[in-house]
């Protein structure tokens, strides 16, 4: 039944899309557009909108006009809520269509989209949507002949930067935020998955978000990124993509208006297992799926397995023939466990880490080859690569593929120090049925989450944010709010 409804939407055809600004449909002033390749055959999909610095600057002033107006700025908590709530419904509504248009522009495999995207979008919106009525300035604790207030207002217009593997649920992750605050957003995804987000944008509009709140920007990173970050009427940047990219957007807010730069920049994850971990089984079969899935697109991916030389031969088999036993395909079949990966320059980008770690020693255990290219997709069979050091390649640049590197360990002190062994310091786990050293180990580990005898849980309850190179600021819980949120000091005399 779900197989049939998803195999009728794969077939609908999608017209050239346009920019989404001013709660309306608009074409680049200057024309252009750009061809969407689909992952899933490498056919053509559909263009999207090519836009420049005059059609950014469009929705900026659509953005700041509505926020001025205050319609929504200044809008009632309460009333905010209502229309987060309601766009929350329309994303649950129509989450089947959001998620096979998501999976037809960027290949994640259909079981995970549908929890991932609308599903975590749907209650993103929600939580935030809660949450903000419940938000409450304060007095301080001054003397007696004055009254210190501090107001929690709206900062302005959020310019939000997002990249291909999780459009919606990393769009909401900042767009809901932005917006339960009373904020203005402008858009601005990833070329190859822009597609479910300008849906969601035409969806927030018929759930009652007042024209210009949200405004969608489609097109080059380099030609309408840029124009969004050095725009001098932009007041905050929210981004999740590459370090590279993470660097530039520094550099437009110091070129231009200082405004605050909000950065997620993936990771090099360490997944530690000791040998006393409770269940081997089951912490190999998690493993691999903490790096497979989604053939590895994914910022929290755990591509570095660290495992006690007692039991890292055996350890290394199991993890390998989960890895070999995936069944990688066709994203939009419903028994995909890895899909495509989301373009031609990404596939061969991870394709060539592979061939880098084998030049440099490791010994490749499975997998590590393009497949299915008889599809015309892009595809590839996870690798398991062991034998990999702290200074291959491998373990210190992020492959955002289906790449893992096992690194076998002696004791707690050297898991700490491999584990600690790189530039970035975003997600971790330990398996151990220690409980000291578990906690030991949560201390030890530089990173902005730790799992213990799990790998890649969360929910929209706890922070996601990176330490080191892996960026500032976190998305999710209620501490994303700070980020869209300025306060106000009220210094009143009494006497
Ligand atoms: O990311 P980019 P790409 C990492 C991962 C991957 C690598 C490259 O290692 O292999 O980045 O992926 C916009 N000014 N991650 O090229 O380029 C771009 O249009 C302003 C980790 O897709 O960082 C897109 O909307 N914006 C990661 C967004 O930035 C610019 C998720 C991300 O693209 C710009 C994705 C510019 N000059 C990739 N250039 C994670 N943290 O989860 C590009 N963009």
């Amino acid at each position: 039944m779900l197989q049939q409804q998803i195999d009728n939407l794969r077939q609908e055809p999608i017209p050239p899309q346009s920019l989404f600004i001013g709660g309306k449909w608009q074409t680049a002033e200057a024309g252009g557009s750009l061809d969407v390749a689909s992952p899933i055959d490498g056919s053509r999909l559909t263009t999207i909108a090519d836009a420049d610095a005059f059609d950014v600057d469009r929705a900026v002033q659509a953005a700041r006009t509505a926020f001025d107006k205050g319609t929504w700025s200044r809008a009632a908590p309460a009333e905010r809520k209502k229309v987060l709530h309601r766009i929350a419904d329309f994303i649950e509504k129509h989450a089947l269509e959001l998620a096979v248009l998501g999976v037809r522009d960027n290949g994640t495999e259909i079981s995970m989209a549908l929890k991932a995207e609308p599903g975590s979008a749907a209650g993103t919106f929600r939580y935030y949507a809660e949450a903000i009525d419940k938000v409450y300035g304060e007095i301080a604790p001054t003397a007696e002949n004055v009254l210190g207030l501090v107001h929690r207002e709206p900062i302005g217009v959020v310019g939000a930067i997002v990249p291909w593997n999780f459009p919606m649920m990393i769009g909401a992750w900042k767009i809901a935020p932005a917006l339960a605050a009373g904020n203005s957003v402008v858009l601005k995804p990833a070329e190859t998955a822009s597609l479910s987000l300008l849906r969601l944008a035409e969806l927030c509009t018929e759930a009652g978000l007042p024209d210009g709140v949200f405004n969608v920007v489609t097109g080059r990173g380099a030609v309408a990124g840029e124009a969004l970050g050095l725009h001098m009427d932009v007041d905050v940047l929210a981004f999740t993509g590459s370090g590279g990219v993470g660097r530039r957007l520094l550099e437009y807010s110091a070129r231009s208006n200082l405004k605050r730069v909000y950065l997620e920049l993936g990771g090099k994850s360490p997944n530690i297992v000791f040998a006393d971990a409770p269940d081997l089984d089951r912490a190999a079969k998690v493993a691999a799926y903490g790096i497979f899935r989604n053939s590895g697109q994914v910022c929290v991916a755990g591509s570095r397995l660290l495992v006690e030389r007692s039991i890292h031969d055996a350890f290394a088999e199991k993890v390998a023939a989960i890895a070999a036993g995936m069944k990688v395909g066709d994203p939009l079949d419903t028994a995909t466990e890895a899909g495509a990966i989301n373009s031609a320059e990404q596939l061969s980008k991870t394709l060539s880490h592979v061939e880098k770690a084998v030049s440099e020693g490791a010994s490749l255990k499975t997998g590590g080859k393009r497949i299915l290219e008889e599809t015309g997709g892009f595809y590839m069979a996870p690798a398991v690569l062991d034998a990999v050091r702290s200074d291959m390649t491998l373990a210190c640049e992020e492959a955002f593929g289906p790449v893992l590197a096992v690194m076998p360990f002696g004791d707690e002190a050297e898991a700490v120090r491999i584990a600690n062994a790189t530039t970035y310091g975003l997600a971790s786990a330990v398996w151990t049925a220690n409980l000291s050293r578990a906690h030991r180990m949560v201390r030890e580990i530089r990173a902005g989450v730790v799992h213990v005898n799990t790998y890649g849980g969360a929910d929209v309850t706890v922070p996601l944010g990176g330490v080191k190179q892996s960026g500032n600021g976190h998305d999710k819980s209620l501490h994303a709010l700070d980020k869209y949120t300025d306060l106000k000091t009220a210094w009143i005399s009494l006497s």
